[in-house]
């Protein structure tokens, strides 16, 4: 069961946006209504991405809104890109993470580091849906410390020789392509376009996950793949590269997490106002009005952080810092919420009648991917201090 959705607009937030804005954000919200929230529930239980939505979100415009018309994008704002990730993460926070890969993952750096030929070959078709893209950086002995990374590229003539493996790369097993990141000989990180038939390349799907259930996980394993020289990113080395992705993504998660936050408090104070204990709607007790109005107070909070990146983001003057405390605190606010919202709704809470404990146990993923919550930290702390903390 799902309630109505009714998100709050406390600080009058709408003011800002534009009516393109708002009309974007109305089309992405009622396809989320028909066509995600009836469906979720199962797909999570079955731990199936519905893959047929791809095409869909492809024609509504969801992937690479910010990248320019000429490439299939449609040339938006990045509050544009925050509000699509707010509905989408409303629905289920697998459908927003494949929108973020293949926009800020895979769309972002063929379309900012690649050459002519690639991105007119990938992006249109990367904008349609019509091909799925993922993103390999994490391996198994590198997560939080990416330049650590032991895949490699070696030349080999007309070509390069890449080995090695990713792990725990989102749309694995049903992406048509994947931006990898390896080093080559010098120990520069670089990144490539790597076709699925290309021999030598497998994808294998990671089962046996209880967090973002209804999205495909898994592997990259490189074992002497040839990778076509012109399939190299020309314009960009080092871990800058995929760290620039990142920011992007990053920023969208920042957008998204509130979508997630949103679906649970409405749901909660729905149930409060509805589900009578001692004669009373449980919404008449003092504790249940502090759970409500604390989860309304942060997600005001997140939405104006958000808000502001975004206008930042605009005029090309967020910084990584910024992106990453953004992305630490919404992820947490919704994470939280989450688990106030699911006690509000005593054993009802735990039921997958509700979206609150799928919200709950997608958000486990989202606090660590992207950055861990604690890595966003010590960027932070970094930022404020000067001093590097990692090692
Ligand atoms: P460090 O020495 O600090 O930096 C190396 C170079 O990178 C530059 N840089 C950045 N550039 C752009 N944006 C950023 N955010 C940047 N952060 C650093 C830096 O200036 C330097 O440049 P240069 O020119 O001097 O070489 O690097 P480090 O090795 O000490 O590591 C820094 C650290 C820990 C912050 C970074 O590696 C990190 O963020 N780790 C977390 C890893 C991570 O987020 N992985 C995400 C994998 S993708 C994913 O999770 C997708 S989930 C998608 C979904 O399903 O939604
Ligand atoms: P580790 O780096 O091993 O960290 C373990 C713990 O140690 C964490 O709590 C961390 O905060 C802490 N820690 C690490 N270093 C420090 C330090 N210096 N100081 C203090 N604490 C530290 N990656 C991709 O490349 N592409 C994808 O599409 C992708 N999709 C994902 C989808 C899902 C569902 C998940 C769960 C992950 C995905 N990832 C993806 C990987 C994700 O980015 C990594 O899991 C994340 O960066 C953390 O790496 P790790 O899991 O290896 O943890």
């Amino acid at each position: 069961m799902s309630y109505p959705y009714n998100p709050p607009d406390y600080f009058q937030i709408d003011d800002l946006l534009t009516d393109e804005h708002k009309i974007i954000r109305s089309a992405i919200r009622d396809y989320i209504t028909r066509s995600v929230v009836p469906i979720i529930d199962e797909a999570a239980h079955k731990a199936e991405f519905p893959v047929k939505i791809v095409k869909e979100l492809g024609e509504l415009g969801v992937f690479g809104p910010f990248i320019p018309e000429e490439y299939g994008g449609a040339g938006l704002d990045h509050i544009a890109y925050g509000l699509i990730m707010t509905e989408l993460e409303r629905g289920d926070s697998g459908i927003r993470s494949t929108a973020s890969v293949q926009t800020s993952l895979v769309m972002y750096p063929i379309f900012s580091f690649g050459s002519e030929a690639q991105k007119r070959k990938y992006l249109p078709k990367l904008a349609e849906g019509e091909l799925i893209g993922c993103f390999g950086l994490t391996e198994p002995n590198h997560g939080s410390d990416p330049g650590s990374m032991e895949t490699r590229i070696r030349d080999n003539g007309d070509h390069y020789l890449l080995n090695g493996s990713k792990m725990w790369i989102t749309n694995s097993s049903i992406a048509d392509i994947a931006v990898v990141w390896a080093k080559d000989e010098l120990g520069k990180i670089r990144g490539m376009i790597v076709e699925k038939e290309w021999k030598g390349f497998s994808a294998p799907e990671t089962h046996s996950k209880w967090s973002l259930r209804a999205s495909v996980t898994g592997e990259l394993v490189f074992d002497d793949v040839k990778v076509p020289k012109e399939n190299i990113l020309p314009e960009i080395t080092g871990l800058k590269g995929p760290l620039m992705c990142l920011n992007s993504a990053r920023f969208g998660i920042a957008w998204g997490a509130i979508g997630a936050a949103i679906d649970c408090y409405n749901t909660a104070l729905q149930y409060a106002l509805e589900r009578k204990q001692f004669g009373k709607p449980i919404a008449s007790f003092q504790l249940q009005q502090k759970k409500l109005a604390e989860m309304l107070t942060e997600i005001t909070k997140a939405q104006l952080m958000a808000w502001r990146l975004g206008k930042l983001k605009n005029e090309n003057r967020a910084t990584p810092a910024q992106i990453s405390m953004a992305k630490r605190n919404n992820v947490e606010m919704a994470l939280k919420i989450a688990r106030e919202a699911r006690q509000v709704l005593g054993a009802m809470g735990i039921t997958g009648d509700f979206p609150i404990m799928r919200h709950m146990m997608n958000l486990e993923s989202v606090v660590t991917y992207e950055g861990t919550h604690d890595i966003h930290l010590l960027i932070t702390g970094h930022d404020i201090t000067g001093i590097h903390a990692f090692e």
